[in-house]
């Protein structure tokens, strides 16, 4: 049996990017007087970037040859990250973010049967106690034995460290865990850490490549709106994953 689930948290805890994260670098950028704004499409292109001040530069790198960048720019962007956490903790605090389907009724069952839980997410750690706190429990984060998070660790993912952080904290190999995930950079980070890891998808990822993913599925499913699989091993299986689920899997 294995010991611990590792949890990335936008995009697989929750859909947090497309009505969370995007609208609240918006409202910064505004706040900056920018007249940068980040549609829905563009910011699946974006999305190609993990880590919010990274996404920023690269933003201005690739979309913005007109922008003439201030001498201070690390700086500015570091300012514009501080004011994107702080419209976005707001939305978090107002209830803002569901968690997904599954996720609260999977991480309940493991918590009951003495797992381990951990997080392990490029995003800014206040993000995550803010969602946990908000959408799970009030004393969500408390569920959790790690949770390793933001700049941490210098490289993000598609970089393995932040799992192999998290699991040196735990004092676990890799065999002991298992990961989930919603996305390309983060099968990447996660398999290069050398987890099994199953895979969620959504709108954002659901054409990555998966390959050497446990399973790919719509979601983690509820007993009255099933998950269906998408990978091709088990294609059109329909259920709910809970840890007998998951026991079969890992075979
Ligand atoms: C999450 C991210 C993060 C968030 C923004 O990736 O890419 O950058 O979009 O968070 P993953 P910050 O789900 O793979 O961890 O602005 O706090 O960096
Ligand atoms: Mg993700």
């Amino acid at each position: 049996m294995i010991k611990a689930l590792l949890f990335d948290v936008d995009g697989t805890l929750a859909d947090t990017e497309r009505d969370g994260h995007r609208p609240a670098f918006n409202a910064a950028f505004q706040d900056f007087g920018l007249d940068w704004n980040w549609d829905v499409a563009l910011y699946g292109q974006l999305l190609a970037v993990t880590g919010g001040k990274e996404r920023m530069k690269y933003y201005v790198d690739h979309f913005r040859a007109d922008y003439i960048k201030p001498v201070d720019f690390d700086s500015l962007v570091a300012a514009l990250h501080q004011a994107k956490t702080a419209h976005y903790t707001r939305m978090l605090g107002q209830g803002g973010i569901p968690l997904r389907p599954g996720v609260k009724r999977l991480l309940q069952e493991a918590r009951d049967r003495g797992l381990i839980l951990g997080v392990a997410t490029t995003t800014t750690p206040e993000n995550v106690t803010e969602l946990l706190r908000h959408s799970l429990a009030s004393d969500g984060p408390e569920w959790f034995q790690v949770i390793a998070a933001g700049d941490i660790v210098p490289a993000k993912k598609p970089a393995p460290d932040i799992y192999v952080w998290a699991m040196q904290q735990l004092g676990l190999q890799a065999h002991e865990c298992l990961a989930f995930e919603d996305s390309e950079n983060g099968i990447k980070a996660s398999l290069g850490a050398k987890l099994r890891t199953v895979i969620t998808v959504n709108d954002y990822t659901r054409e990555h490549d998966f390959s050497g993913a446990l399973a790919v599925l719509s979601d983690l499913g509820e007993p009255d709106q099933p998950y269906e699989r998408l990978d091709q091993a088990g294609k059109g299986e329909r259920g709910m994953v809970d840890l007998a689920r998951l026991q079969t899997w890992l075979g």
